[in-house]
């Protein structure tokens, strides 16, 4: 049970939803600061995305040594990680670490879902249902339920008639010795059945690979990460992660003032080269400034990564299926693995394209398509998430003008920040959309938004003020901001789960702010300075905003 003291009238100062980086962060945060605190988290213990996603290969695509916590030198001291990108387990044990070490566990009630959150005008607080039939009052409201949480719905029919084992990459809860010697199909190439994928292949007696979308796929090149490596990063930790802060992508930057096109096609290749061997981040889609806002220049890293892919698959056939074809490198999430083009060479593994041959039904121990039946006894779905709106949705918010979240945003999401959003008052989003979380080390942007929300609190507090919200006006010239922003890059003419593409009925919207985290972090900051214009505070609207 939450062990967090709450006034006599029941109320408590702040309800939180997620026990994951934001959950715990905001906890400490607000605790330290004063606050009371209920979190609710749905699953049984600490973790979020990275307790639910135990599937075969899970591990983050940033660096362990900037996907942690930066608020706390002792904390970052004595954490040593062992691999350049950690695998799911070493970042749960991390994210449980950080739950005792801070002793957070009590400010959370485990296995309870907040399903339903009703903004009281009069009582200027959040009524908040759970899912035990408990309702709970608090002041503030804040969602660290993730952008990632709820799972997409398979939507192609048939899937119901399967009886084989069936199992999906967000709630993993089988071993890889289950489907040891099976015939596996797996559906879907995004990061999961990239990261999947080539352990599956390695039990599975076939694995059939189902793809819609071929990604571009570097080699993650991961590694033990050296003690020296470690020590010399910890001597300088408190510098590097103020790089981070400040930086593009919240990874120390690595600078690229180079246009592609104006370099010779020889010495562009060699240093695509040189950046592939590097991998990350600061690999291929960091070596030019241009590669994400000019088509042209794009392609030349396109066709670099094409020609990797014709190298290491031995059937030009297969190989001519992976290489991605329907959109600019980078413009979708790109992902890291380990020997995923390598796998299609195995004689185990065979590639269906949906492209080619969509699925038409499925039957008890098949995938049907117009040219083939896909026999298989178990079936992996890696078909991702309903990004940043599903689990917002999933809270049941209903805001001051008694309208549903879904209802107000029914056109598209808006946003001021990517943390408030007009009519939901005293409600805040930690890595909410229109944030840079879908294009930054989040953790970092996690960390910025729990201070920047500490911070907007403190300062009602000290007026005297109960109630904050966004402006209309505020959340327009924001939502005008992340528009222009990324009309001006090749995310734009992408469909992805970005922009809500892959959820049937999703509006398009794009659901980040990709100008950068320190040019995020540096309005942010100039907002609260200026008294915060965008929010009206106890119905006082400050000056516009931006
Ligand atoms: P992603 O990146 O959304 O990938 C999902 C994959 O599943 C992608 O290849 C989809 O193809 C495919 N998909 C989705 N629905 C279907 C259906 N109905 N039929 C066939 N194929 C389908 O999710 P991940 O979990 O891999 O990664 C999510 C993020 O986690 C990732 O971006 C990182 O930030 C970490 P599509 O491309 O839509 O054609």
């Amino acid at each position: 049970m939450n062990s967090t003291p709450t006034a006599d009238n029941g109320i408590v100062d702040v309800i939180g939803v997620g026990a994951g980086f934001s959950g715990l962060y905001l906890a400490h945060r607000l605790t330290t600061a004063g606050w009371s605190f209920a979190g609710f988290e749905a699953g049984p213990d600490v973790g979020g995305t990275w307790f639910w996603n135990t599937y075969p290969g899970a591990r983050c695509d940033v660096e362990s040594i900037y996907y942690s916590y930066s608020f706390d030198e002792a904390l970052q001291q004595e954490w040593t990680w062992s691999q350049r990108f950690a695998p799911q387990a070493e970042i749960l044990a991390y994210i449980n670490h950080v739950a005792d070490r801070f002793d957070l566990r009590k400010h959370f009630t485990f296995g309870t879902r907040v399903v339903a959150a009703t903004w009281n005008a009069a009582e200027r607080l959040w009524e908040v249902g759970l899912d035990n039939g408990e309702t709970r009052r608090g002041r503030y409201l804040i969602s660290g339920a993730g952008g990632l949480s709820t799972p997409k719905d398979f939507d192609v029919p048939g899937l119901g008639n399967f009886t084989g084992l069936q199992v999906s990459t967000s709630s993993w809860n089988i071993s890889l010795d289950d489907l040891a010697d099976k015939r596996v199909a797996v559906i879907g190439t995004g990061s999961s059945g990239v990261q999947a994928i080539p352990l599956i292949a390695q039990v599975a007696e076939h694995v059939t690979v189902f793809q819609r979308t071929p990604n571009y796929v570097m080699p993650a090149r991961n590694a033990e990460l050296p003690a020296a490596q470690v020590e010399s990063i910890k001597s300088e930790y408190p510098a590097i992660r103020e790089e981070c802060r400040h930086s593009p992508g919240g990874i120390p930057d690595r600078p690229a003032t180079d246009r592609a096109l104006d370099v010779p096609a020889e010495e562009r290749r060699r240093r695509y080269e040189r950046a592939y061997q590097l991998s990350g981040f600061n690999g291929v889609g960091a070596e030019f400034a241009d590669l994400l806002v000019d088509a042209e220049a794009n392609r030349t890293a396109s066709e670099f990564l094409h020609d990797k892919i014709r190298e290491i698959v031995r059937d030009p056939a297969t190989a001519e299926l992976l290489v991605p074809k329907y959109h600019p490198f980078g413009a979708k999430r790109s992902c890291f693995g380990t020997d995923y083009y390598e796998t299609f060479n195995r004689p185990n593994v065979s590639l269906v394209s949906l492209r080619e041959e969509p699925i038409e039904t499925m039957t008890a121990n098949a995938i049907v398509t117009p040219k083939n039946t896909y026999e298989a006894d178990a079936l992996v779905l890696a078909i991702g998430f309903d990004a940043f709106t599903g689990p917002l949705y999933g809270l049941g918010l209903t805001g001051a003008s008694g309208r549903k979240l879904q209802d107000v945003w029914q056109d598209g999401v808006r946003t001021y920040l990517g943390i408030m959003t007009a009519d939901f008052p005293n409600f805040f989003m930690v890595a909410g959309p229109q944030s840079p979380a879908l294009a930054s080390n989040v953790v970092m942007t996690i960390e910025q938004a729990v201070d920047w929300i500490a911070d907007l609190m403190e300062h009602a507090r000290e007026r005297g003020a109960t109630v904050v919200e966004a402006t209309a006006e505020g959340q327009d010239d924001w939502v005008d901001v992340t528009e222009k922003t990324v009309a001006a890059t090749l995310y734009a003419t992408t469909e992805s789960w970005y922009r809500g593409s892959n959820v049937a009925g999703k509006p398009s919207t794009f659901m980040g702010y990709v100008g950068g985290v320190g040019k995020y972090r540096r309005m942010c900051t100039e907002i609260a300075k200026r008294g915060y214009p965008g929010v009206e505070i106890d119905g006082q609207a400050q000056c516009r905003a931006l």
